[in-house]
């Protein structure tokens, strides 16, 4: 059964593992996109395989004690009480699996905290809801507008369902993307499954995150902080293109969103309420 659940497993991954969205019966996580996101997958795969050798290891211990040491097989059973050298085993083979863990998980908290240089600032607020974006600029080049989400009488072809928005977050590929995060009523929280990124937009806050797609495509992320009615409702779409797509829309988006007449806030403060 087990080797039958692997090799099924083995056989849909391709398939099954959702490009910058989850696929109906994905096994694992969705298709990586930035380092981040690699390395979240290779970390949560290592563990996998750790602790499932621990737990075997402690049911092998328990059906020995049970087979070797029942009533019927033991009648007379040991009075021991302590052995120094088990218990000084027991205690450092755990604090030595602690350890083993902690060097690749204090290595990846640090890639994802630490921010390289950034080639591009965005600044995302959480809106009961919806999101709401910022590309902050020079005098008259700054533009900021909202995504809701497309309802779903309104989808275009390949759009999914619950996830496109009206419109989207572009980005260029392979460029350092710095996510400045915060919210303007209660709390959200920012996620794209792809990029490894998941970090909360707080009121008052300006949190941050980052990531860089290394190739070009749609990925969508949903809120994920339980904010409210419309909590599902408030999906994240991120596009990443060429940089000379990237260029005609930055050009399109100043043209077609100064015209909303919406004023952009500094990107290093909260907007003040509306
Ligand atoms: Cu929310």
């Amino acid at each position: 059964m087990f080797a039958l659940t692997l090799a099924f497993a083995a056989l849909a991954q391709p398939a099954l593992a959702g490009v910058g969205q989850p696929s109906p019966w994905q096994m694992g996580l969705q298709v990586p996109v930035t380092e981040v996101a690699h390395y979240i997958g290779q970390f949560h795969n290592g563990l996998l395989w750790l602790i499932s050798g621990i737990v075997l290891f402690v049911l092998a211990l328990l059906v020995y004690v049970m087979v070797r040491f029942n009533e019927k097989a033991n009648p007379t059973p040991s009075k021991t009480t302590h052995n120094t050298m088990i218990e000084v085993i027991w205690t450092v083979v755990p604090v030595l699996i602690l350890i083993v863990i902690a060097v690749p998980s204090f290595r990846l908290l640090k890639l994802q905290l630490v921010p390289p240089q950034a080639d591009l600032v965005i600044k995302a607020t959480g809106h009961a809801w919806y999101w709401s974006y910022e590309y902050p600029g020079n005098e008259g080049e700054a533009f900021s507008f909202d995504a809701n989400m497309v309802p779903d009488d309104q989808l275009q072809p390949g759009q999914p369902r619950l996830l496109a928005t009206d419109n989207e977050v572009v980005v260029p590929v392979n460029k350092n993307i710095l996510v400045q995060v915060t919210a303007a009523d209660v709390i959200h929280s920012f996620a794209v499954p792809s990029f490894g990124i998941k970090i909360d937009a707080v009121p008052g806050r300006l949190n941050e995150t980052w990531f860089r797609a290394e190739r070009e495509g749609v990925y969508y992320g949903q809120c994920s902080e339980l904010c409210g009615q419309n909590h599902a409702f408030m999906p994240i779409a991120i596009r990443v293109v060429s940089e000379e797509e990237y260029s005609a829309w930055l050009a399109e988006a100043r043209q077609k969103f100064a015209a909303t007449g919406r004023p952009v806030t500094v990107a290093s403060r909260v907007p003040a309420a509306e």
